[in-house]
């Protein structure tokens, strides 16, 4: 079977293999040290991958005329140099770690701690590196030491009962030992367990961290795109009217912040999509299929429209809802282009996810419902977590049911024929906001001091209006609390009312009625499957 291992020559190959194993225990250490900071990176510190800092760094720290030298010799290729230059670095360093840990441990582990330490100091050394950029490198070190010590450790085991027992394991004359004898010995079992280790390291070094890598970079050539993507200026912006908002403190401000707006979807990765190659396809029953780029869309003329967005997984009192400022096209007059036909009732949007919504036709077809498109918010384009490039925004419904963010698709159909994706998990398939009310201030579990203090929080009837809000302390009368000025019917408004806290344990209760005269349902509902109710009580402590 092995017709080499006749003579001699085993002996010194034996003596070298585990050297030479031991540099590849190394190697593969180093694999999962920067797989796992591509990860972390990826997760917490996009510009924190261990490997491009320590590249930058070397730039930045490279005399001028080495760079000048490199430039006019590589070229733009320079920089691929510079980056195989230092991948030929960490391999030979790997190398060597892994050889001085299986030689004179633990000096292996302490060349990669090193390495980790050294790496950490270059992402901080970066542009816009903030604490969180040592987690990379820091977890990238965890991982290689680990890696490290489990591979040698391996390998140690493996070589021990070969060089206590060799002749028992090999026939020189004979040449290879049969294969069951070799499944038996000590020594071929830890020599499997060791390459079983490695391998498994070895490959998912590789795909975690070319994974991360491609996605990490994809996404933020995709982040250049939408820094530099130049909206048209809004045809008409929305005005904050006076008295639109108080100044109390714990009270929610009347615009959300982006990066404060609540979050919710089923997408476990953002989707990257390229404003560049997307495409808004409108099909159904419709006369004419419409497809739209995305200059098609914004070359429609943009307004601007302030909508409070709500989530059914809303609670009575929680956060899951959220006010901007939204710049986009009204979805009927995208919708005009293809021409709904007679007969149809929804409009199932999809997303590039695969994540569809149903949105009755009428509610996006109304003249006296802003619904749309949305590229803008707040001032930017649309944040990737919150759809970008564009995305549904339809007042007064649920956002499951009309907020489809990374939208692609827009098919004319009915209730009866087509279902999205809540539908057949439990949710309606239509689903309009329950008005509702919030305290924000004070809080249960945060005690105040006795005193003239603001109860104040928010309240919302998207498309009718807030027409009161009635606050009821320790179960008492109902109190009116003086409301802001609201934006419009589709956004949300702060309330607050005086209170003089005496001392002890209080219970306040807060209930809105909205434009329509109805008064907030005081009965208490589940989220699911459309909606939240209820009056929030929250028990306050006054010292
Ligand atoms: N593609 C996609 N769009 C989606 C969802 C989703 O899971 N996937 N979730 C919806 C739900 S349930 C809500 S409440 C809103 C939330 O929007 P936001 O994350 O921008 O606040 O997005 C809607 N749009
Ligand atoms: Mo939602």
């Amino acid at each position: 079977m092995n017709p080499t291992s006749g003579g001699n020559p085993t002996t010194s190959k034996t003596a070298r293999r585990p050297i030479g194993w031991a540099a590849a225990s190394g190697i593969i250490a180093a694999a999962a040290f920067l797989a796992a900071a591509e990860l972390v990176a990826l997760i917490v510190a996009r510009s924190a991958s261990p490997i491009l800092a320590v590249g930058s760094f070397l730039i930045d720290i490279v005399p001028q005329p080495v760079k000048e030298f490199a430039i006019s010799t590589f070229g733009d290729a320079d920089k691929v140099v510079l980056l195989i230059g230092i991948g030929f670095g960490v391999v030979v360093a790997a190398a060597v770690a892994g050889i001085l840990q299986y030689v004179r441990p633990p000096l292996g582990v302490i060349a990669l701690a090193i390495a980790g330490i050294l790496s950490g100091a270059a992402t901080l050394t970066r542009a816009g590196a903030t604490p969180l950029s040592v987690l990379p490198p820091l977890a990238g070190m965890i991982v290689g030491v680990l890696a490290l010590i489990l591979l040698i450790n391996r390998l140690r085991r493996w070589r021990a009962p070969r060089a206590t027992a060799p002749a028992t394991t090999t026939a020189p004359t004979t040449g290879a030992p049969t294969p069951a004898a070799a499944a038996d010995t000590p020594a071929s079992v830890g020599r499997r367990s060791f390459l079983r280790a490695s391998l498994l390291t070895a490959a998912g070094a590789v795909v975690v961290g070319a994974g991360s890598r491609v996605v990490n970079a994809a996404t933020s050539s995709l982040s250049a795109i939408r820094e530099e993507l130049a909206l048209p200026a809004p045809r008409t912006t929305v005005t904050i009217p006076d008295g639109a908002s108080f100044d109390i403190p714990g009270l929610t401000p009347l615009i959300t912040p982006n990066d404060d707006f609540y979050r919710v979807d089923t997408a476990l990765t953002v989707p990257s999509v390229d404003p560049t190659t997307w495409r808004l396809r409108i099909d159904g029953m419709v006369d004419t299929p419409v497809e739209l780029t995305f200059d098609d869309l914004v070359g429609m003329g943009l307004d601007e429209y302030a909508v409070t967005l709500t989530c059914v997984s809303n609670e009575v009192g929680g956060g899951l809802v959220g006010n901007a400022v939204w710049l986009g096209v009204p979805l009927r007059d995208v919708l005009r282009m293809a021409g709904p036909q007679a007969g149809a009732d929804m409009v199932l949007s999809r997303s590039v996810d695969g994540y569809t919504a149903s949105t009755p036709l009428s509610a996006v077809t109304d003249d006296g419902i802003d619904a749309i498109l949305a590229v803008g918010m707040n001032g930017e384009p649309l944040p990737f977590d919150h759809g970008f490039p564009v995305r549904m925004v339809v007042p007064g419904l649920y956002g499951y049911v009309s907020a489809t963010k990374w939208l692609t698709q827009l098919t004319v159909t009915t209730f009866a024929q087509d279902e999205a994706y809540w539908t057949p998990r439990g949710y309606g398939a239509e689903a309009p906001i329950k008005f509702s009310s919030r305290i924000d201030t004070p809080r249960a579990g945060t005690p105040i001091p006795a005193g003239r203090t603001p109860i104040a929080g928010m309240a919302w009837a998207q498309t009718v209006g807030i027409e009161r809000v009635e606050v009821s302390i320790d179960d008492g009368p109902w109190q009116q609390a003086t409301l802001s000025t609201p934006i419009n019917d589709d956004t949300w408004v702060q309330w607050f009312l005086d209170w003089d806290a005496p001392g002890g344990t209080h219970y306040i209760a807060v209930r809105a009625v909205n434009r329509d005269g109805e008064t907030q349902i005081q009965e208490r509902a589940p989220i699911a499957p459309d909606g939240s109710t209820g009056w929030q009580r929250v028990l306050v402590t006054v010292r």
